[in-house]
Parts: C-alpha cells; structure tokens; sequence
C-alpha cells in the first residue's frame, strides 16, 4: 500500500514515531494509502528546517522568489490530471470538479502571488515637509499553515503562496483526511528543485501536528482554515505567544430570494450554491429564505431539479455529487437530518444514504422546510447535502433571519432592485455577500468572515499584509 512521506529540510522523511494512519478512500469506504502520524518530534525538525532557510529564502529578488513559485505553478498544471485524481480518491469529490477547480485554482494560487509581489508597494507618510515616514514590510519567520479537507490543495496552496511570496518560509499541515495532495505537491517542490526548507509539509493528526505547531515558539505566524471549535482552541493557544493569526471557520450562510429576481438564474445557481462539493464548501448557501409571493413556485421547481441530481461514483462525468468525505462526517450530516425531523422540519426531498453500489458514504441531496430560524438546524453548521427552505415577507424579517446566527462568512442576495441589493448588501453581517451570482472569486478580493466565521481576511494584499510585518521608519528632512 502506498505510503505518504513528509518533506523536510528538501527530504522524504518518515516520521520520528515510525507509526502510521490508514487513509481512507470515501467511495469505497477502504484504506488505500497511509499517513505518517507525526507529532512534535517531526514538527520541531520542520521548524528548524524552515529557521535555517528564511535568511537565503527571504533575501532573494523578488523575481527570484516569484520565478520559484511559478515553476511550481507550471508542473501543478502539468500533472494536473493526475493529481485531479488523487484529490477526488481522497476526498470523494467528482474529478471532473477536481480538474475543473481544484487544481487549477492550487495553479493560480501560485502564479497570482508570485506575480503580485513584482507589482507591490508601500505607503509613504510626509510630516509636513519636516519628515519623512515610510512603511517597511518585511517578512515575518515561519509560517505556520494549516487546512481543511473539503477543498484540499485549493486552500493549502492559497495559504502557503502568499507566505512564501512575501518572504516567509513555511510548516504547513493539510487535512489528515486527505493529505496526498499535498503529499503530491511536496514531489513537484523536489521536481522543479524548490530551495531545501523553505516549504516543509509535516502530515498527521490535528491534536499531535496542528497543536504543535500552534505551540511552536518559533513559528510566530499562523493561517488556519477549518473548525470553529478548532479555531477557538488554536486562539486560546496563539493568544498568550501573541502570534499574528489570521482564522477562517465556519459559516451558516444565508440565500435571500426576493420576488423580484430573475427565477431562472436563481434556480440553477441556488441548485450549485447549495450542493456544489456536496454542499462541503464554507460558502455554501445553507439557509434560504425565499420571498412569500414566489414561495411554493420556487420550491416546486427547486426540488424538482435536486432530484435530478446525479449521487454516485465520483470518477462518472454525469455525477453531480460524489461521496461525504468520511464515515464520521456522513454519520454527523445524517444526525442533523433527524434531527431537523425531530424539530418539525418536513424533507422535501432527499435525506438519505445512497447505496451507488460502492459501499462509500454518499448521502442525497437533501431540502427540508417547516423550520423556524431559531431551531438547531438553521443554527448550526451541518457542511453536507443539506438546505433548508422559509418563507418571508419583508426586507426587516430577511435580514434578522439572515444575520441571526453567531456565523458571519458569505450571503447570497436574488433581486433585479439594484436600490435594494446595495441596501440588503449594506446590512448583511457577513464577510462576503454575492448578488446575482455565487461563488465569483476574484483573487485580489478580501476574503473571510466575522462574528463565528473567524478573524482577519486572506487574498490579494490582505494576504500579502498578514504574513508581512510593517515598520515604520521615520528621517528628518533637515
Ligand atoms: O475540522 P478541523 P473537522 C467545519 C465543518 C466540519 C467541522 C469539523 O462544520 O464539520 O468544521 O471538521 C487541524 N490544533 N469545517 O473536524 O478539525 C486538522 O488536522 C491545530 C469548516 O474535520 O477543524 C485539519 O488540518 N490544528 C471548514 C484542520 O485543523 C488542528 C473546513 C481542520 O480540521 C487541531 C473544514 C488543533 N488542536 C471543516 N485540531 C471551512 N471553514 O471551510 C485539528 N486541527
């Protein structure tokens, strides 16, 4: 069975323990390959492999480092399918969803920040003519990187790019879920002969390799993506060590359909925003609210469509949404399904595991109405298959639904009112509000949410912010 290594200091290392977990393929239900079960041991080489390398990595041109990463950008796009592959195994994704976004967005990740470094500058503060004052932003250290498994090179690689473009060198931890991406990338690093230590990829368990990375004292900088409860307990640990921290959690996001929208496009994006990776994306719309006078036509329609929608085998082109990504996870979405029946919600459709003859854990796309806001399952966040559907009547009801959870991350807004989009938008307390489409990500953007949904923003000269640190320097002019 195939083995993942972790990369150190330029190498493929085993872990110091020797031990191993089983990794397991979602469609099958099977171990396919297994992971080093690191801890602090192996972390604590990573660090000082990454120490050793940020002097040489943090000096170079800026064309230098940009020309590094953009060589790690062309080979992902040259192994894009195969590695396409291994993320759809790992995580029970569609491939054709893996080729189509996946990878191309880990390629892009890359190139847009190894490109916009030759494009930055700084701010420049005149004291009345009698000083002058600019603002040097300097790379930090170690960066430490940590990620989920829903999307898993999409967001390791929108992590890793911009610390390594702004100077940094970096220890970074993918999902244990589904590491071989990441595993596959740290091949490509030693392929196109990415300077030793500045990326090392320690694979393992959030308890052994995420908190000891968090605990680093030599690692003052920490992006996360995942849990919020993870989230608050990586806080609690960076707080006291006064690590700069920038956190994206979770979110339980708002789809607000006004009676004035173009129905067609809101049916069919809505369908997407709802499901898309089997509804396993933060900014997956879960929560929609739909206005009174469009109501029953909507959801006739709606759930007309969602059970059209192809589960299965997620190497078929036609499959619109693979496997859940593992037995606990599919065990928690079908837990929130009952327990949406227990609290008067009646499933329109869906609300089942699905055999697809492969054993894995695939669960229907499921639509459930009948709830009120206030109830567990319109409160907390499910990350699966799983949307609910309440009617409402005014602008005041929709926005004290939609910003009535403790999340705060992305809103979706349908209305042909332009007045009323820029209103809805100004009052929604989330980090990002679509209107009129779903999921258009514009790089350069900030990107993150408030309240629950975390803190700081990554993208574009966000990123490039956090993972620098700026010093003032300040000269007379006479
Ligand atoms: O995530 P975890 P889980 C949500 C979603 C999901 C829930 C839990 O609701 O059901 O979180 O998912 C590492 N110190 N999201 O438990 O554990 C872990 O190894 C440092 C939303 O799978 O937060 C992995 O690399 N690191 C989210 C990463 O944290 C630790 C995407 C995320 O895993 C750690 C995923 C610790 N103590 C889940 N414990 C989004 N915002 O997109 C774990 N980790």
């Amino acid at each position: 069975m195939q083995r993942i290594l972790n990369y150190i200091n330029g190498q493929f290392t085993e872990p110091e323990s020797r031990a191993y977990l089983d990794n397991y393929n979602p469609a099958t239900g099977e171990v396919y390959s297994l992971i080093p079960d690191s801890d602090a041991a192996d972390v604590a080489l990573a660090v000082q492999a990454a120490k050793a390398a940020f002097p040489s990595w943090s000096s170079l041109s800026r064309e230098e480092r940009s020309q590094h990463m953009l060589n790690v950008a062309k080979r992902i796009s040259e192994r894009l399918d195969e590695l396409a592959e291994a993320e759809s195994t790992d995580n029970g994704k569609p491939l054709w969803l893996a080729k189509k976004v996946d990878i191309p967005r880990a390629t892009d990740n890359f190139k847009f920040f190894a490109t916009a470094i030759l494009h930055d500058s700084s701010e420049l503060h005149d004291t009345d003519g009698l000083y002058l004052n600019y603002t040097l932003r300097q790379p930090i250290g170690v960066a430490g990187c940590i990620s989920p498994w829903n999307l898993p090179l999409y967001l390791f690689t929108w992590k890793i790019a911009p610390a390594l473009a702004s100077g940094n060198t970096v220890v970074a931890k993918p999902s244990e879920i589904t590491p071989m991406s990441a595993y596959l990338l740290s091949q490509i690093c030693d392929e196109v002969g990415f300077p030793k230590g500045v990326l090392n990829i320690v694979h393992g368990l959030g308890a052994k390799v995420g908190s000891a990375i968090t605990e680093h004292p030599e690692v003052p900088i920490i992006s996360f993506t995942g849990g919020t409860e993870t989230g608050k307990t990586i806080a609690r640990t960076a707080a006291p060590m006064f690590k700069k921290l920038s956190l994206e959690l979770g979110g339980k996001n708002p789809n607000i359909i006004f009676d004035d929208c173009d129905m067609e496009n809101a049916l069919k994006t809505s369908l997407n925003s709802s499901f898309a990776n089997q509804g396993q994306i933060c900014l997956c719309g879960s929560r929609m609210y739909i206005q009174r006078g469009i109501y029953n036509e909507f959801k006739t329609r709606f759930v007309e469509e969602v059970k059209r929608m192809k589960v299965g085998n997620p190497q078929s082109p036609d499959v619109k949404l693979g496997a859940v990504v593992s037995k606990p996870h599919f065990e928690k979405i079908l837990s929130y399904i009952e327990l949406a029946k227990e609290e008067g919600g009646t499933v329109l459709c869906g609300g089942k595991p699905v055999e697809a003859g492969m054993n894995g854990w695939f669960i229907e796309p499921t639509v459930i109405e009948g709830l009120t806001e206030t109830c567990r399952t319109n409160q907390e966040e499910i990350f699966g298959p799983v949307v609910t559907l309440q009617p409402f009547d005014t602008e005041e009801e929709v926005l004290a639904y939609a910003n009535g959870t403790k999340y705060g991350l992305a809103s979706t807004v349908w209305t042909n009112d332009l007045t009323k989009a820029h209103r809805i938008a100004a009052h929604l307390h989330t980090g990002i509000v679509w209107v009129n489409c779903w999921l258009v990500r514009d790089l350069r953007t900030p990107f993150g949410g408030v309240k629950n949904s975390g803190v700081g923003r990554e993208g574009g000269w966000e990123a490039l912010r956090f993972f620098t640190e700026p010093k003032n320097v300040c000269i007379p002019l006479s």
